[in-house]
């Protein structure tokens, strides 16, 4: 499969359900898996008639074949439809018409950044990746009409091949990240089914709960989780997106058992943070 990856360039996307400005009802949830097939499965959960799908292609380039850790690489992403023909119009979904995730292959490394529209299905961005190694960069966009997308395509920075490490699931899912305590809890951790999910936020110093957690592009949170395969891909909006803490809920549905990673991305006085879990789905 990885090697029909790479050499694809690029994997289709399996839809759990849909997520776009019109239906807010919808618990925001997209997936990827890596099937490779074009299987658009909608299980949203809003009563709104599902919008239409549509097959489309991304072409990804970069600055170079295998772009130098710890310099700019430029990543271009031309998404066209199963014709050839320039997709023009994109929804604007959380404040932006295309979410690129990169992710080193050991998901030691994760980064959410938003390329500019060039026009013409052309978007554009450069980053830095810091370190020699496999990466994958995974789009997430909505073709106007139609349902969401995800394209991903996996990358080799420069020429060492990082050692991989398994992800082990952490003994305590309490972090403190920037004298922030955040605290993960699940209703019941179990794959295949709609699972709750609450960050809760407290000072670490003084130990009383956050309640001025802000908007980062038009939600309390976003929630980006990873299968330890790379394989499974879901990115997740809040229940009550304008929550400004202690508490941060989402629902998500884990396709199947195993070791994920799940990164929360907040802010508070206008600082982001990303907090990072790893878990052992039964
Ligand atoms: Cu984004």
């Amino acid at each position: 499969m990885i090697v029909r990856l790479l050499g694809m360039g690029l994997l289709s996307a399996v839809l759990l359900s849909s997520c776009t400005a019109k239906q807010p009802e919808d618990h925001n949830q997209h997936n990827a898996a890596s099937s490779g097939n074009e299987q658009g499965q909608h299980a949203g959960h809003g009563t709104a008639e599902p919008a239409p799908s549509m097959n489309v292609k991304a072409t990804w380039k970069l600055s170079a074949d295998n772009p130098p850790s710890n310099q700019k690489a430029n990543i271009s992403i031309q998404i066209d439809d199963s014709k050839g023909v320039p997709v023009e119009k994109f929804e604007v979904n959380h404040e932006k018409q295309l979410h690129l995730i990169l992710v080193s292959k050991d998901l030691s490394y994760f980064d959410h950044i938003h390329p500019e529209y060039m026009g013409k299905g052309l978007f554009e961005i450069s980053t830095i990746f810091p370190k020699d190694g496999d990466y994958k960069l995974i789009a997430d966009f909505v073709p106007t009409g139609t349902q969401q997308k995800t394209e991903s395509h996996w990358i080799q920075v420069g020429n060492d091949k990082a050692p991989i490490e398994s992800i082990t699931p952490d003994s305590s899912l309490t972090k403190t990240v920037d004298n922030k305590e955040i605290t993960l809890q699940f209703d019941k951790l179990q794959a295949g089914k709609e699972v709750q999910m609450n960050f809760s936020f407290t000072d670490s110093k003084t130990k009383s709960p956050i309640t001025n957690l802000q908007p980062y592009l038009g939600a309390v949170g976003h929630v980006v989780i990873i299968s330890s395969d790379v394989e499974q891909y879901i990115h997740n909006h809040p229940l009550e997106e304008k929550a400004t803490g202690p508490d941060a809920k989402f629902a998500t549905s884990f396709p199947k058992s195993g070791v994920y990673k799940i990164w929360g991305q907040f802010q508070q006085n206008g600082q982001l943070f990303i907090v990072p879990f790893v878990v052992q789905v039964p």
